[in-house]
C-alpha cells in the first residue's frame, strides 16, 4: 500500500501513537458545495476538529494516490478546481490508473480512513436509497460500504432528498448500528427529525467509544452510523424543505440526470431554490459533526484499543 496511499506526516505520528484522527471525505467539497464556501467549510470542519484536540485528516485522491490528510496548499488547490471525479469504491483503480484528481465519497472515505487506520469519520449526510429506487434501483455506494467496513460515521442521518425509511430498513438489514446522538429520532439532514424513531441512542462521546469498542471487539466489521442532528439554530423545517425537495426531484426527472450526478445537482437545485438556506444548514451541520467526531475520536483513543 506504500506507494499508493500517503499519510500526513501528523497524521501518521498520531496514529501511531494513539492519538485521535479525525477522517474528513472531499465529494462534499468538489461536489456537495458551491465556491468559496467549499474551501471555508473544509478549512472550518478541519479547525473544529483541531479546537477538540484532535487531528483532521482530509481524504481525496491526488495524482494517482490516496491521501489521507491533504496539506493545506493541497486543500486549497483540491477546492479551487473543477472537473474533479466523483470517485467510489468501485472507482478506486481508474482513479489511481489515470492518476487523476478524485473527490471520495463516503464509501470512499471510509474505505481509506480504514485503511490508514483512522476509525473515526465527520460527513454532513450519508447516501442512501433514493426515491424511486424501485424503478431506478439508485442505491448509494455508501450503505454497502457501512456494512463492509469499521469506521464510524459522524453525520446528520441521510441526505432528505433520499427515501429516508427505506434507508434506514437498508441500514438494519446490512447490520449497520445507527444511533441517535442525544436524540431518539433520524435527523433528516437539514431537519432535526424525520419522523422516524431510532432504536438506540448514546449521550455522550465516551458512551459512543464504548459501543465502538464493543461492536468491534465482537469481530463485527461493519461501519457504525452516529447520527448528529443539526445544530437547533440553524435546522429548516419540513414544510419548506419538502417543497424544495419536490421541485428540485421533478427538475432532474425533466433534465434526466442519472447516477453520480443526482445528489450534486439536487443539492445545487435546493440551494438556490432555498436561496441559500439549505447551503448555510448543510455548512453548519458540517462543522457540528466534525465537532463530535473530534470529541468521540478523543474519547475512542482514551480507551486505548484505537
Ligand atoms: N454530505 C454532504 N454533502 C455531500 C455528501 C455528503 O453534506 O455532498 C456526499 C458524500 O460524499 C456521499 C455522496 O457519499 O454525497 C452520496 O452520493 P451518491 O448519492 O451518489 O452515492
Ligand atoms: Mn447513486
Amino acid at each position: 500500500m506504500d506507494n499508493v496511499l500517503v499519510i500526513r506526516e501528523d497524521v501518521a505520528l498520531a496514529l501511531q501513537a494513539g492519538q485521535p484522527v479525525v477522517a474528513l471525505e472531499s465529494t462534499v467539497i468538489a461536489h456537495g458545495l458551491p465556491r468559496p464556501q467549499n474551501l471555508q467549510t473544509a478549512r472550518a470542519m478541519e479547525a473544529a476538529v483541531r479546537e477538540e484536540g484532535a487531528i483532521p485528516a482530509t481524504i481525496a485522491i491526488l495524482d494517482g494516490r490516496l491521501v489521507a490528510g491533504l496539506s493545506s496548499e493541497q486543500l486549497a488547490a483540491f477546492a479551487a478546481s473543477g472537473g474533479i471525479a466523483k470517485v467510489s469504491r468501485a472507482d478506486l483503480a481508474a482513479a489511481l490508473a489515470a492518476r487523476v484528481t478524485g473527490a471520495t465519497t463516503v464509501a470512499a472515505t471510509m474505505l481509506i480512513a480504514e485503511r490508514a487506520g483512522i476509525r473515526v469519520f465527520a460527513t454532513g449526510g450519508i447516501g442512501g436509497v433514493h426515491r424511486g429506487a424501485e424503478r431506478s434501483f439508485d442505491i448509494s455506494a455508501d450503505l454497502p460500504e457501512l456494512a463492509r467496513t469499521p469506521v464510524a460515521v459522524v453525520c446528520a442521518g441521510a441526505k432528505a432528498i433520499l427515501d429516508l425509511p427505506r434507508t434506514l430498513e437498508v441500514l438494519e438489514t446490512l447490520g449497520v448500528p445507527v444511533a441517535g446522538y442525544r436524540t431518539n429520532k433520524f435527523p433528516a439532514f437539514y431537519m432535526e427529525d424525520s419522523g422516524l424513531p431510532l432504536q438506540s441512542r448514546v449521550d455522550t462521546p465516551a458512551e459512543a467509544a464504548r459501543w465502538m469498542q464493543l461492536h468491534w471487539q465482537l469481530g463485527l466489521m461493519s461501519g457504525i452510523v452516529f447520527c448528529n442532528p443539526p445544530p437547533s439554530a440553524s435546522a429548516l423545517g419540513k414544510q419548506e424543505v419538502d417543497g424544495w425537495i419536490a421541485q428540485a426531484l421533478q427538475s432532474a426527472a425533466a433534465a434526466e440526470i442519472r447516477g453520480k450526478a443526482v445528489t450534486p445537482y439536487l443539492l445545487d437545485y435546493l440551494a438556490k431554490a432555498s436561496g441559500g438556506k439549505t447551503l448555510q444548514t448543510n455548512i453548519a451541520l458540517l462543522v457540528h459533526n466534525a465537532r463530535v467526531a473530534a470529541q468521540i475520536a478523543k474519547a475512542y483513543s482514551s480507551l486505548g484499543s484505537a
